[in-house]
């Protein structure tokens, strides 16, 4: 069995613990299938006070994240992980799709996603990084979150960690963006008046998968 290794390189590694602490990502850790590790990039800061960032030639607000310490920490992630993959979230990167996921899942053994803060990095990173992305059209703080989003992503598709092997392939965005599951129900039947669909309770089989395929899409 291959175990993926997924390093991830931050700030901020304490942002990490309750997700991967919880849930099936933790499920994925506890069975092997999956091993994360969280290194904090202000062990590869700059000096006495181990600095990381500076601020940017031609002037602008806010700090930028300085290049020796981002590919120092590169480094020693790729000395762990010598075919790992180094990814980098960006706002200027294509969007993360459900199709990168399953590529991700399928065909990568490491990577490395590296954290940059809000203020920016310095641009020559890139070099040592294989892939860049986005995860939408919005703005956010820092690289952390978008990290979450694609490590979830992909250890959810990981054979083994989803309980139904089927679940993975039944459910939401099976293409990009294309089908999106019925909605479910539990117990109670009847909530303060708002009722199951009943044909659900029908035990009709034929009308009960009409039913979801109608209510998908
Ligand atoms: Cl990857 N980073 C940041 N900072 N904001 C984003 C993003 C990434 N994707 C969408 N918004």
């Amino acid at each position: 069995m291959n175990t993926m290794k997924i390093q991830i390189i931050t700030l901020f590694p304490e942002m990490f613990e309750g997700v991967l602490n919880s849930s099936m990502l933790w499920k994925a850790q506890d069975r092997g299938l999956v091993e994360f590790s969280v290194i904090d990039l202000r062990q590869f800061g700059l000096g006495p006070r181990n600095q990381v960032d500076d601020p940017p030639y031609g002037g602008g607000d806010g700090m930028v994240l300085m290049v020796e310490p981002l590919s120092k920490a590169i480094a020693h992630a790729k000395a762990q992980d010598e075919t790992a993959k180094v990814y980098l979230p960006t706002p200027r990167g294509k969007t993360f799709k459900q199709s990168d996921a399953k590529r991700v899942a399928a065909s990568e053994e490491g990577l490395i996603i590296v954290c940059p803060r809000y203020e920016g990095y310095d641009e020559r990173i890139i070099d040592w990084v294989d892939e860049q992305y986005s995860i939408g059209n919005y703005v956010l703080t820092g690289g952390e979150i978008p990290a979450m989003v694609l490590l979830d992503s992909v250890t959810r598709l990981i054979p083994g960690v989803l309980g139904g092997e089927e679940s993975a392939e039944k459910e939401s965005f099976q293409q990009d963006d294309v089908s999106i599951e019925h909605p479910q129900y539990t117990r109670p039947e009847d909530f303060n008046g708002k009722k199951v669909p009943s044909v659900l309770l029908s035990g009709n089989h034929a009308r009960i998968e009409q039913w979801k395929d109608e209510n998908s899409r």
